[in-house]
């Protein structure tokens, strides 16, 4: 089974949809390999994985190596794109990510979130 319990073919597209340079965004990508429509478990397990050295926080550099995650094989993201989703999830500023990935989240689903979960 794929990352986070994902689709092989969902993760596929999703990877193929960015192999690109500076392709990158996170709002395409976590809706084409299904993670935006996971649960919130889901994706705190998800990013949980993300967080190598079990910090409680997904660093630059972690975040760097994220599609990497969904494939081995996969590509590093640009400095370019790893600023730009770093600071899409960084909600208070701090230069890193919290590990349950909510921030991301409270963007893709809005209001939502917290009636549907
Ligand atoms: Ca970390």
């Amino acid at each position: 089974m794929a990352f986070a319990g994902l689709n092989d073919a969902d993760v596929k597209a999703a990877l193929d949809g960015c192999a690109a340079a500076d392709s990158f965004d996170y709002k395409k990508f976590f809706k084409a390999c299904g993670l935006a429509s996971k649960s919130a478990d889901d994706v705190k397990k998800a990013f949980a994985t993300i967080d190598q050295d079990n910090s409680g926080f997904i660093e630059e550099e972690e975040l760097k190596l994220f599609l990497q995650n969904f494939s081995a094989s996969a590509r590093a993201l640009t400095d370019k794109e790893t600023k730009a989703f770093l600071a899409a999830g960084d909600s208070d500023g701090d230069g890193k990510i919290g590990v349950d990935g909510e921030g991301y989240l409270h963007k893709l689903r809005g209001f939502k979130y917290k009636k549907n979960i």
